[in-house]
């Protein structure tokens, strides 16, 4: 615990340009090239290329569709995951959107979170991206989304594996994988037993398609998106994993 010397209550933004207007030493010659560099890299990370799997969809195609379709409005929602990697790499998000996610990574968050966000704003769209072992904790809460018609829109990363920890045995203990694979119900047909509208996305080709039928249909929707494995995460493979 540190004591405080000096306290500022203050929002970071205009307390820095105050700070900025007094007595702030010149910019360092280069800086605006070291800036330049620095956002070179991001642009690069965050640029989105395809890379089609054998497996199933790559996830990152649903963030896409959704950077296209969904709407400068949209509240995202995330529970926590490897799926999350696409959007925290490639979506790229404006002041008007909304991100409701928790920093420490906990799952089960991302369900409940988007019924929430729908109740408190009616008009705005709701998306959550959710895993199948995510989904698995907290889903259940579609019965509150259908009680109440909250309109959220759950794209489930349906991998069939807790894909985080897997890549995590994969990297420290290779070959030797144990107690990450997931036996899944039908994520659409567990949606429509709930009286949501259930969705899946098994082919790339469909991925656009399915986004627009959810983002303007009427109720709950859950999306069960057959996603690949192989990608485990955005920046690498299962099989640039296990080569070493
Ligand atoms: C409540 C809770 N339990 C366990 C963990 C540890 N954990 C982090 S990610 C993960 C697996 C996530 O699996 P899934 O939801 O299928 O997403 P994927 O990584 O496959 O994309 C686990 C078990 C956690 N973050 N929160
Ligand atoms: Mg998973």
């Amino acid at each position: 615990v540190f004591r405080t010397e000096q306290a500022v209550i203050a929002d970071a933004e205009p307390f820095a340009r105050a700070l900025a207007e007094r007595n702030a030493p010149p910019a360092p010659t280069g800086r605006a090239q070291w800036i330049g560099r620095l956002h070179g890299l991001y642009a690069e990370l965050a640029t989105w290329s395809p890379a089609p799997a054998e497996d199933g969809v790559n996830y990152g195609e649903v963030i896409m569709a959704l950077q296209r379709q969904a709407g400068p409005d949209m509240i995202m929602t995330m529970d926590g995951g490897n799926f999350s990697s696409w959007a925290h790499r490639h979506f790229n998000f404006q002041p008007s959107h909304k991100l409701v996610a928790a920093i420490a990574g906990a799952m089960g968050l991302g369900v409940p979170a988007a019924v929430a966000a729908a109740l408190r704003h009616p008009d705005r769209p709701v998306v959550a991206l959710v895993g199948d072992g995510g989904f698995l904790m907290t889903g259940n809460e579609l019965a509150t989304a259908v009680r109440h018609d909250a309109k959220v829109r759950l794209f489930v990363s349906n991998n069939g594996s807790f894909g985080t920890i897997r890549l995590h045995q994969e990297r420290r203990y290779r070959g030797r994988t144990m107690a990450t694979d997931l036996n899944n119900p039908d994520f659409a047909a567990l949606a429509r037993a709930f009286g949501a509208t259930g969705l899946t996305i098994d082919r790339e080709a469909d991925v656009d398609a399915v986004v627009a039928e959810a983002l303007a249909a009427d109720g709950p929707v859950v999306v069960d998106v057959r996603s690949s494995l192989e990608h485990i995460i955005a920046w690498t493979t299962l099989s640039k994993v296990r080569a070493g």
